[in-house]
């Protein structure tokens, strides 16, 4: 197989057949934040047996085809010493890794930031290939707020991106590209339709500028939505429809998947607008999926809370939500998969 109908393959191979991708890949930092919440000691034990609980769920391989891990995470191994990598694909779970190394601020730009992890990268790639990821992941974060986005924060950000995608392809590994608009603010809808639809136009200038091969590539954007302080609301319908318009609208038929963000919506929200999205009559040329990070994890994260004995609990309460997402990529899910006792899932 050619290096690029191999990162074709790999890519559908991600969002394809009903199932998502499992976002853990929080730094250390972010992790810490969530464990510290829920008096977790913030520890590298304590993350590591997070991640295996989560990774080790019974049956995960059914819903989730690939997990996005933090450079600590894709070292470690589980308590009777198997590597993650190794038990992942033994789960039929691919190994993915977060290569940005977080935001600072945008230099001239007030409010704005950029993504860093660009020098340097193609030694860290190859290292990861041969730690055994198959698939990459680089997160620009765009703010919403009366002065911004500013066309140059979000072509400095698409550039970013567009740069990683093709180190990452040149590696042999897919590039998920994520440009998220954040939620956060009290904008409405319109507003988020608005700023997401030219940042999705400056990435795919970018990565066309790159010569990026979008066959490869899995496109992680957030969702149309209100602000999660805004006075407006927006039914289920309303947000699937805004979304597809804006993703038809500017992504290329070519590309190889879209796998969306959460970004602090609801869990059952979250799940809710998949579907929508799914079941809609409009015609969309690619699979639509999730690459969830807090929606699938934060009620497993609040029943564990550190305690070795609520890890099947857990584990059951993670199969659940990523079955009910499993059953949205396939346009199944409704009131009655929710409601399946959660023992019954995994
Ligand atoms: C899992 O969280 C990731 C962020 O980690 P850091 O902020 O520590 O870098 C994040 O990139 C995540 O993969 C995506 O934003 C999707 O997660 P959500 O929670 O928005 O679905």
């Amino acid at each position: 197989m050619s290096h690029s109908s191999e990162l074709a393959a790999t890519a559908r191979s991600l969002v394809t057949a009903g199932r998502g991708i499992l976002a853990i890949d929080e730094s250390n930092k972010t992790c810490n934040a969530r464990f510290a919440a829920l008096h977790i000691a913030e520890t590298e034990d304590a993350r590591r047996a997070y991640r295996e609980l989560l990774l080790t769920t019974p049956g995960l391989g059914a819903w989730v085809s690939g997990a996005i891990l933090y450079d600590e995470t894709l070292r470690q191994s589980t308590a009777d010493d198997v590597p993650f990598v190794r038990a992942m694909n033994d789960a039929g779970i691919l190994p993915g890794i977060k290569v940005d190394t977080g935001t600072v601020p945008l230099a001239g730009s007030p409010g704005e930031l950029i993504t860093e992890g660009l020098d340097g990268l193609p030694k860290r790639l190859e290292e990861y290939r041969i730690l055994g990821a198959r698939f990459t992941k680089w997160r620009a974060v765009i703010a919403i707020s009366e002065l911004t986005p500013t066309p140059r924060a979000l072509r400095a950000n698409a550039q970013s991106l567009a740069r990683y995608a093709k180190a990452a392809q040149t590696a042999g590994l897919v590039p998920i590209v994520e440009p998220e608009v954040l939620a956060d603010g009290t904008h409405d809808m319109e507003r988020c339709a608005t700023v997401t639809r030219a940042a999705l136009k400056h990435v795919f200038e970018a990565l066309d500028a790159e010569d990026v091969d979008l066959a490869g590539i899995i496109l992680k954007p957030n969702m149309v939505t209100p602000g999660l302080r805004s006075s407006h609301r927006a039914s289920v319908a309303e947000v699937a429809e805004a979304t597809l318009e804006a993703l038809l609208a500017n992504v290329p038929a070519n590309v190889g998947g879209i796998a969306f963000l959460s970004g602090g919506l609801d869990d059952v929200l979250s799940t809710q607008h998949l579907q929508a999205m799914n079941a809609a009559a409009l015609e969309r040329p690619w699979p639509l999926t999730f690459s969830y990070g807090r929606a699938l994890q934060q009620a497993a994260l609040h029943a564990w809370r550190g305690s070795p004995r609520e890890v099947p609990r857990a584990q059951a309460i993670l199969a659940h939500r990523a079955a009910c997402n499993a059953a949205a990529a396939r346009g199944q899910y409704d009131q009655a998969v929710e409601d399946r006792p959660i023992f019954a899932t995994a």
